[in-house]
């Protein structure tokens, strides 16, 4: 898919214009298919290079956009405890961010550069972080829905072939467990609150449900990447298959909350065991992806303006490693 036309002796040219003969594609895919992990040295297709440095950095970018949303709410949460629990539970967020960026360093490309790809617009994160957190209840929400569909994404990419990307992800998973954890503990709090309370839970549950079942991405038939990724097992369900999988774990938590999920269609099929679900609006996801969504310029206004403001934090490091560099040398 990613590889350009076969030259006469049966190499691939590449888009750094080195060749990939057909016999170390076939020695890469069998180690694919033999379960082995790809580590950073190992040789590896430049369009296997290519397909993680770009999820493993928009993973990165979407968990450093991704803090703004709770960020909004940390000076406003209810209590002393869930202000520390939101603290936290940010702060992993940022932790996420830098294990990612350092495995996408692994394949080449440096921070720099997928921060720049970022900022300059090029690279994506993900459409969820576009949407506004307007009350307390939506810091719920996003822990239970949000974390809930990126713990469905993110487990079976624990065992992702490639070796630096399934172990940064295998700390993830667990803390996204906690994140997950503590949104349903808002929700819970909340639908056994007041009559407010429990408009407020449902009022949040109408707004992120949609966007949450999008994050999945576009469906199998529109997913330009997912036939290649996994095949490289990079990717080990497709966007569908993660989406049908989160909807029916999450429905029977909705009903537990006494909550109703916002999809009249939306039934479970006792033949297949699965829920089926109304027509997602894959023209607000586009528009969303495309910098159309609610805050898609608040986001990234805000993060240029802290990149901006840690530009003498860089100086000062680099400032730092040229004396030590210096130092080493003498
Ligand atoms: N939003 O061929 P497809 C978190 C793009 S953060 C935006 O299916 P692929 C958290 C896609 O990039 C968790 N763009 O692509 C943080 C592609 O465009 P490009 C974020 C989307 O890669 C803080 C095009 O559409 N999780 O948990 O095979 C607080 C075609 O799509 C979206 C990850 O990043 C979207 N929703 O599959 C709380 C997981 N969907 O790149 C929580 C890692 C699709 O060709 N990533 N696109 O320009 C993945 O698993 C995959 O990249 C995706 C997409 C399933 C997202």
């Amino acid at each position: 898919m990613y590889t350009q036309g076969l030259d006469q002796k049966g190499q691939t040219a590449n888009n750094r214009g080195t060749t990939e003969s057909q016999e170390q594609l076939a020695a890469f895919q069998r180690r694919i298919d033999a379960e082995e992990k790809i580590e950073a040295k190992d040789w590896m297709p430049e369009g296997y290079r290519r397909t993680l440095v770009r999820q493993i950095s928009q993973h990165a970018h979407s968990e450093i956009i991704g803090m703004q949303p709770e960020g909004n709410w940390l000076t406003r949460a209810p209590t002393l405890k869930r202000k520390a629990i939101l603290l936290a539970k940010v702060q992993d967020e940022a932790g996420h961010g830098l294990y990612l960026y350092s495995a996408g360093e692994t394949l080449g490309t440096s921070r720099d550069q997928m921060v720049g790809d970022l900022l300059s617009g090029k690279a994506k994160y993900s459409s969820i972080f576009n949407y506004p957190t307007l009350t307390w209840a939506d810091i719920g929400a996003i822990g239970w829905l949000v974390d809930g569909a990126a713990i469905m994404n993110q487990i079976p990419l624990c065992r992702c072939s490639y070796g630096p990307y399934a172990r940064a992800m295998v700390r993830v998973c667990k803390e996204e467990s906690f994140h997950q954890r503590q949104g349903f503990d808002i929700m819970l709090a909340l639908s056994r609150g007041t009559a407010a309370q429990q408009a407020m839970a449902q009022d949040a549950l109408n707004r992120w449900w949609w966007p949450s079942i999008m994050m999945f991405g576009p469906n199998d038939s529109n997913s330009r990447h997912s036939a290649q990724s996994m095949a490289w097992k990079i990717k080990r369900f497709s966007n569908d298959e993660l989406r049908q999988k989160f909807i029916d774990v999450t429905v029977p938590q909705a009903e537990f909350l006494g909550l109703k999920v916002p999809d009249d269609d939306l039934e479970f099929d006792k033949l297949t065991g699965h829920y089926r679900f109304g027509e997602i609006d894959w023209q607000e996801l586009s528009d969303v992806i495309a910098g159309n969504g609610p805050c898609n310029r608040q986001r990234m206004a805000r993060r240029r303006q802290a990149h901006d403001d840690g530009a003498w934090v860089r100086k000062a490091a680099q400032a730092y490693a040229d004396k030590q560099a210096a130092k080493k040398a003498a």
